[in-house]
């Protein structure tokens, strides 16, 4: 019997996750919604980081080296702008830019994200249904204790994610909207997954559209994510300094807390144990995912470990 899946991500974690998934998985049973707070306007271009990074890793294309942008990718348009006094700090490759031109120049001509981003992923061999949150823009806004409000990427990538955080918002969020794709795969779920992706910075966003978190407490399905914390540290990225900024304890039994009633269900590595976890179903096995086959034995110990739940 086939199950519909739909999986929250954002990052090179939720990618990996997405991956494992979509190994297993035909493309009319897999929907990947995907994070857009990180997006951002970057010389005159739309560039949807998160969106991309699934693109490219389910389509093999992206970088082994950074799980980000693509494999070998040069940068002669960033070189050419040094030329000119630039001095990039957001590494855009060339064959990436083609991705942010033709994604721009669609949405200038009137296609939704949503539209744009199936037809680029179809062109690269995608099929399964990758969306984003919603197809208005919203924006991640980190406020720090050395440079006050900075828009996401100038914390991430320009300072590193190396200022103090005090508090986080989703500018825009109020206006958006949970688009009718998103909406249905939702409503068609067996299994809701969200992947081990930044609570803060990657899910909390797609959580906070409007009518997203009920719509997913609504359903009476599993609801399960899995920790991207293990032994309180954080497998990539900035969530355990996150976690220490924003006064909780690093440990994956906080994030399991932070989701609260968004899951039925959490999935942590088996250094975690023993941890004591507020949540009605709970596992443990190996949820690092260094090589594609960790990644699809993720993805197939969770599938199989929610389907013996009924
Ligand atoms: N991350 C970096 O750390 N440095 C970069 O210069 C950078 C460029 C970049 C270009 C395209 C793209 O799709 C992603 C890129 N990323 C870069 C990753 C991105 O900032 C983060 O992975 C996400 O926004 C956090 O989920």
């Amino acid at each position: 019997m086939a199950i519909n899946v739909v999986v929250l991500v954002g990052g090179v974690g939720g990618a990996k996750l997405a991956f494992g998934l979509a190994q297993i998985l035909p493309p009319e049973n897999l929907t990947i919604i995907v994070n857009t707070g990180d997006d951002f306007w970057h010389y005159g271009l739309r560039v949807c980081p998160d969106l991309d990074t699934i693109m490219y890793t389910l389509s093999g294309l992206v970088s082994k080296t950074n799980g980000w942008g693509i494999e070998g990718d040069t940068h002669a348009v960033l070189d050419a702008a040094r030329r000119y006094g630039e001095e990039p700090w957001f590494q855009l490759g060339d064959q990436d830019i083609a991705t942010h031109l033709l994604r721009t120049n669609a949405m200038a001509a009137g296609e939704t994200l949503t539209e744009v981003t199936r037809r680029l992923n179809t062109a690269l061999g995608v099929q399964h249904c990758v969306l984003p949150m919603t197809d208005v823009p919203v924006a991640t806004i980190v406020d720090t204790v050395e440079h006050g409000e900075l828009a996401f990427q100038t914390y991430f990538v320009r300072y590193r994610w190396q200022p103090v955080v005090k508090s986080l918002r989703f500018a825009g969020i109020e206006n958006a909207a949970i688009t009718p794709a998103a909406h249905t795969a939702l409503q068609n779920a067996d299994i809701i997954v969200i992947g081990p992706s930044n609570p803060w910075l990657s899910i909390a966003p797609i959580l906070a559209v409007p009518g997203m978190r009920d719509l997913i407490v609504s359903r009476d399905v599993p609801r399960v994510a899995i920790s991207p914390i293990i032994g309180g540290k954080a497998v990539k990225g900035p969530a355990a300094k996150l976690m220490v900024e924003l006064g909780y304890e690093q440990s994956a039994q906080i994030v399991a807390e932070y989701y609260g009633d968004v899951i039925n269900g959490f999935i942590v590595d088996t250094i975690d144990k023993t941890l004591p976890l507020p949540v009605q179903h709970t596992t443990s096995f190996e949820i690092v995912m260094n090589s594609e086959s960790d990644r699809i034995a993720v993805a197939e110990n969770m599938l199989q470990w929610v389907q013996s739940w009924v």
